[in-house]
């Protein structure tokens, strides 16, 4: 039986690389349904190339040119973001990949596990936002939670065969195109310069995160909830090279690292395969040619946001919620050219210090609080 797959952000990096991955193994999986949120050019060569039963498209605009465009095909079309929610949950589906980008994650993904749906992870905001619900409704649907995340893989197939408790996390980060540099050079970088990843090629959104750190300050969250460790027990270094991955490290002192070329395709394999390892002819990593590999401390007065995760992580309830809504709203307005590099971080920590913070949050005080976190951090943008 060919596992049925549910991309949910299809037109992303994640998504256009899990369909390379769907399509190089066409014995073991089957797509099964597509979402996405604007690109309905794109959305539509992907359902004429994979047959899915399912398309949606959530902008309701674009909804007449995906269903005319596909009036030709068996295929159900759909549109509105409630739709991605109903597609999570569908019968047949057995993984439900969440590519989409931030917050917009959430809702889909909680749907999905209370289907009972593997979920392969690639959307990390969901378990910044709410860990705890995501963790709870986990267990008790008994749904797997999958890594794609390159460092939550690594450290997922580190674990493999382990029952020893784990010591330590270590999650290996580029650093970014911004490694080393101080704040006086980061006032006035672009735009531009920002969106050039040394090693990853990704979506605007995660690479903005990785320039200022962000998104590594959103793996530390993402791992706490994955692995079920304390804040304390997750370092992040900086590892330029990109070829260790990250690494676990036991109480015996031994450390296990996860190695190999920076590709997206090896974890989302890794997640749709698992738990076997599915064999490919992607380049393999040379040690002959691999000149040095190198670690550093990461500079937490220059990438203060990921100074900002570590805070919230530990404060908890709300916090990575009011952490990560302020955070894509200056990601959208320095992506927009609204606001400087650095201005990001201090609107953040501004934003942080204004919204009431609840211990103990429900799904609804999420809602709420992301709602008046962004109109917070707009207003403040907005001066
Ligand atoms: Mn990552």
């Amino acid at each position: 039986m060919k596992k049925q797959i549910a991309i949910l952000g299809s037109t992303g990096s994640i998504g256009t690389q899990a369909l390379e991955v769907i399509e190089e193994n066409p014995d073991l999986f089957e797509v099964y349904a597509l979402t996405a949120n604007n690109n309905d050019k794109l959305l539509v060569e992907q359902a004429r190339k994979f047959h899915p039963e399912i398309v949606v498209i959530a902008n309701k605009e674009k909804y007449a040119y995906v269903k005319e465009a596909l009036e030709d095909l068996p295929m159900k079309v759909f549109s509105g973001s409630e739709s991605i929610s109903d597609v999570a949950e569908m019968g047949p589906i057995d993984i439900v990949l969440t590519a989409m980008v931030g917050y917009s994650g959430l809702q889909p993904t909680i749907h999905a596990l209370k289907a009972g749906k593997t979920i392969a992870l690639a959307n990390k905001e969901t378990l910044v936002v709410a860990g705890e619900i995501i963790c709870d409704l986990a267990q008790k649907h008994r749904c797997a939670i999958l890594p794609v995340d390159s460092e939550h893989s690594a450290v997922f197939q580190c674990l493999a065969g382990e029952t020893s408790p784990i010591e330590k996390i270590i999650l290996t980060a580029s650093g970014g195109p911004f490694r080393g540099k101080s704040r006086d050079f980061l006032k006035n970088v672009t735009r531009a310069e920002a969106l050039k990843h040394p090693n990853w090629s990704m979506g605007a959104k995660i690479t903005i995160d990785s320039a200022t750190m962000m998104n590594k300050g959103f793996e530390v969250i993402e791992a706490k909830w994955l692995f079920g460790v304390k804040p304390e027990q997750i370092e992040a270094i900086v590892h330029p090279q990109s070829l260790i991955h990250s690494m676990v490290q036991f109480e015996d002192g031994s450390i296990k690292a996860q190695m190999g070329l920076p590709d997206m395709k090896l974890p989302i394999q890794y997640a749709f395969g698992y738990p076997y390892r599915l064999k490919n002819n992607y380049p393999r990593l040379d040690f002959s040619t691999c000149k040095e590999m190198t670690f550093e401390k990461p500079d937490l007065e220059v990438f203060r946001n990921l100074a900002f995760a570590y805070d919230a992580m530990k404060k908890g309830g709300n916090a990575p919620c009011i952490l990560n809504a302020a955070n894509e709203i200056v990601v959208d307005a320095f992506l927009k050219e609204r606001i400087g590099f650095l201005e990001m971080s201090d609107i953040i920590e501004q934003t942080m210090n204004r919204v009431a913070f609840i211990a103990k949050p429900t799904y609804e005080d999420y809602v709420a609080t992301d709602r008046e976190t962004r109109n917070v951090t707009l207003s403040i943008i907005k001066g």
